[in-house]
Order: C-alpha cells, then sequence, then structure tokens
C-alpha cells in the first residue's frame, strides 16, 4: 500500500468505535477503568462473538452430523459454516484442511503424536527455535526422547531475532521437521516463516507453524507461506477459550494416523475392522465443541469487519507510541526489540521483581501479564528469571499506553 494510503487507513482507525463491541472494557478494578493490556494471554470478546455463542444455546444447541432432526441440521450448518469462515480467512485451499481442536497445544500435540510418531526415529533431527512456547517445545522434546532423536535449537540474537544462518546450516536429511512460532509471545518478534519454509522444502522437510499470536495481529495466508501446519487458538483473536484449529496440507493429514479414538472419527466400527473416517473428521474424536466453533466462525466475521489490514497498521502505531513511551522510562529495558515486531511489550525494571510491578499496576486498573510467559528458554537467554508484558489489540488506545507510562512511574517511585 502506498505511504498516502495507509496513513488514510489509520486516520480512519477509532479504536471508540469497536470499544463499544467490547462490554468488559467499561468495567472498573479497584475503582479505576481496566485497561486491559493482556491480549496476549487472552483477547476480549465482542458481543457479536457472545451473541453466536448464546443464539446456538438458545435455539438450536443439538450435536452435529447425527440427527436428521431440524435442529441437527441447523447446527450441523453453523458448525461446517465456521470451517468455511476459517478456511478462507486463512486461504486454506479446503476446508477439509481445517481441523478442529481444542487449541494451539492441542495442535500441535496432534501433529507431534501423529505426524511426528509416523516419521521420527533414532538419529533423526526436529528443529525447533530458542523462542518456542512451551507448547512448541514439550511434545518435540518428549518425542525425540523416547525416539532417540536429536532436538536442535536456532539460536536468537540480543534483539530478539532467529539466526538464520545458524538455521540454514542446521537443516539436512536427517531433519524430519520444523516448528517454528510465527510471531513470539514473549518477545513480539515477527519470525520470517515464508523464507524459512521455502529453506526447508529444499530438503523436503514439513514445517509447523505456531500461529497462536499472529492470528490476532497479521493475514496469515497458509497457501502463501507454503507451510505445511498451522496451528491457532480462537481466545487470542476475539473468539471463545478451548478452541482452535490445526491447518494441514491435504496430503499430510491424509497419511496421518489418528489422534484419539472414539465416535465421529470411524465410518465402521467391528471387533475385527475399524474404517476411520476421512479428513478432517479422522482427527475430532467425540462430540466437539459445537459452540465455540461456530463462535469462532463469529469472531472471523468480527475481524474481516474490522479488517485485519488495519488493525495491522494500527497496532503497529500502538506499538511504536509504545515503545518510544517506555524507552523514556529510567531503568527500564525492553526484551525482545526485533525489526519486525507485533504489538507486545515486555520489560524489566532494575530491581524491582515483575510480580511486583504486576500487582501495584492492577491496582491502577492496568491488566498486564508478569512471568516467563510459558517460554522459560527465552528467559534463560535473557539472565532474567520473568517479564512484565503489555500486549496490546485494536480497542486499545494511546491513552491507555500513558496510562501504562504513569503506572510503572508510580511503580518506580514506590521502591526506590
Ligand atoms: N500464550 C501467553 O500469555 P493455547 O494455550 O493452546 O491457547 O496457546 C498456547 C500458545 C502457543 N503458542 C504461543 C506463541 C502462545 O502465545 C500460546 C499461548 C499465552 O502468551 C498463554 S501462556
Amino acid at each position: 500500500m502506498s505511504q498516502n494510503g495507509e496513513s488514510q487507513t489509520l486516520t480512519a482507525f477509532d479504536p471508540q468505535v469497536y470499544r463499544k463491541d467490547f462490554p468488559v472494557l467499561n468495567r472498573e478494578v479497584y475503582g479505576k477503568p481496566l485497561v486491559y493490556l493482556d491480549n496476549a494471554a487472552s483477547s476480549q470478546m465482542p458481543v457479536q462473538v457472545m451473541e453466536a455463542w448464546k443464539s446456538y444455546h438458545e435455539s438450536y444447541h443439538s450435536n452435529v452430523h447425527r440427527g436428521v432432526h431440524a435442529l441437527s441440521q441447523q447446527a450441523t450448518d453453523a458448525y461446517e459454516g465456521a470451517r468455511e469462515k476459517i478456511r478462507d480467512h486463512i486461504n486454506a485451499g479446503s476446508e477439509k484442511e481445517i481441523v478442529y481442536t481444542s487449541g494451539t497445544t492441542d495442535s500441535i500435540n496432534l501433529v507431534a503424536y501423529t505426524y511426528g510418531n509416523q516419521h521420527i526415529s533414532e538419529g533423526d533431527e526436529v528443529i525447533i527455535s530458542h523462542m518456542e512456547h512451551h507448547s512448541n517445545i514439550v511434545p518435540w522434546k518428549r518425542l525425540c526422547d523416547e525416539k532417540g532423536a536429536i532436538l536442535k535449537v536456532i539460536p536468537i540474537n540480543d534483539a530478539g531475532e532467529l539466526d538464520l544462518q545458524a538455521y540454514r546450516e542446521m537443516l539436512s536429511d536427517r531433519t524430519k521437521l520444523i516448528g517454528i512460532v510465527h510471531v513470539s509471545n514473549a518477545l513480539g518478534t515477527i519470525n520470517p516463516v515464508k523464507e524459512m519454509v521455502a529453506e526447508a522444502h529444499k530438503y523436503d522437510i514439513p514445517v509447523l507453524v505456531d500461529g497462536a499470536q499472529a492470528m490476532p495481529h497479521t493475514r496469515v495466508d497458509v497457501q502463501d507461506l507454503d507451510c505445511d501446519f498451522y496451528a491457532f487458538s480462537s481466545h487470542k483473536f476475539y473468539g471463545p477459550t478451548g478452541f482452535g484449529v490445526l491447518y494441514g496440507k491435504m496430503d499430510l493429514l491424509e497419511q496421518m494416523q489418528p489422534f484419539r479414538g472414539g465416535g465421529e472419527m470411524i465410518l465402521s466400527v467391528s471387533f475385527d475392522e475399524i474404517i476411520y473416517n476421512k479428513v478432517p473428521y479422522k482427527f475430532e474424536a467425540g462430540t466437539p465443541s459445537i459452540a465455540n466453533a461456530i463462535a469462532t466462525g463469529a469472531a472471523i466475521d468480527y475481524l474481516n469487519k474490522v479488517g485485519i489490514d488495519r488493525i495491522a497498521a494500527y497496532e503497529h502505531e500502538l506499538l511504536k507510541y509504545g515503545t518510544q513511551k517506555l524507552k523514556e522510562i529510567d531503568g527500564l529495558k525492553l526484551i525482545g526489540t526485533a525489526e519486525n515486531k507485533a504489538s507486545v511489550l515486555s520489560f524489566v525494571l532494575d530491581g524491582i521483581h515483575p510480580h511486583d510491578i504486576g500487582t501495584v499496576l492492577d491496582q491502577e486498573g492496568l491488566a498486564i501479564r508478569t512471568g516467563h510467559h510459558c517460554a522459560q528458554p527465552v528467559m534463560e537467554r535473557y539472565g532474567i528469571p520473568a517479564t512484565s508484558r503489555a500486549s496490546f489489540a485494536f480497542y486499545n488506545t494511546k491513552e491507555e499506553i500513558d496510562k501504562l507510562a504513569e503506572g510503572i512511574h508510580k511503580v518506580i517511585e514506590l521502591f526506590s
């Protein structure tokens, strides 16, 4: 987009237009207006998403794929309609490539326990990076330990960017899978996954992308990325908790063994033989999370209404503004200063523990996250136990960032 086009888009973006859709943003905490800056942990939900969830329960609650009655058919249509919305949003080639899961963690485990189990043997290598969330470390570490395979880790520099040269040098015929985070939850770094996938494919190595933090902030096009698997959670992009997706390329999903056994994932069962259902149902055992799938479809509608490119541009403005504000604070150090970043600001303050920072800010109505953010190797890389993390959504404002900066000054005064 041209410079002019971009600034017009930004001028046109008014978070107040959307804030009214999020009732929770009007509440107070300890008598102060809530400033919700913990969107990377879980974003808030607009009324449109709550309505979709409620409407299913109020007027057509029923099981899917099982009944000939009207309610079941309506539920099935809405449930499968959500799959098509998700397919369209991430530009997958077929809705059969959209596997419903309970979230990013579940999606990654599905790949580790099926594809990983089938294809990784003693002496093979799996590559991940130093900035992965635990859910893209633990399943691979467990699998490698069980199989006698080797887990290789792409190092990161002080800014929190991947060492791509080291990555290229790690690739070999022994590499059986790469798991890489699209946007780091602890650092905010946006990784060049498209280029990394292209490098991996020179060796025919499949790449799984952890897209948990990318979905709310950037346009995701799985065909353009050419990734083999893409995992994400609904609650990070204005949908409900306990629901997510595994995108997988059709040929890979078809070769993979089922993950869990039960109803829905079979075509026929006898004591002699089980014939499994087709993709994606082969991976969706049991009664699914119907209301959450439908609500996720509504979250996609909402994202499309606001416009993901407008969201990305506005959040970038917030990031620039917030980075500047926090840099002006004496004794504050930003952890994660990559060139290409999403709207996440992790920081430490000289001599003040992040939990104390979080507690004082909470008293001011400011919700941030403190801790290791389920990314302990990142903390170890920087030699710190934890950070404080403010993460912005498109409903946040520059005034809220000012309040964050004021709150941090208060913390410093209190502890000095
Ligand atoms: N990160 C955060 O505060 P689940 O829990 O399955 O919905 O998502 C796991 C997950 C996987 N990858 C990344 C990059 C993530 O950020 C998360 C969730 C939250 O940063 C909770 S730890």
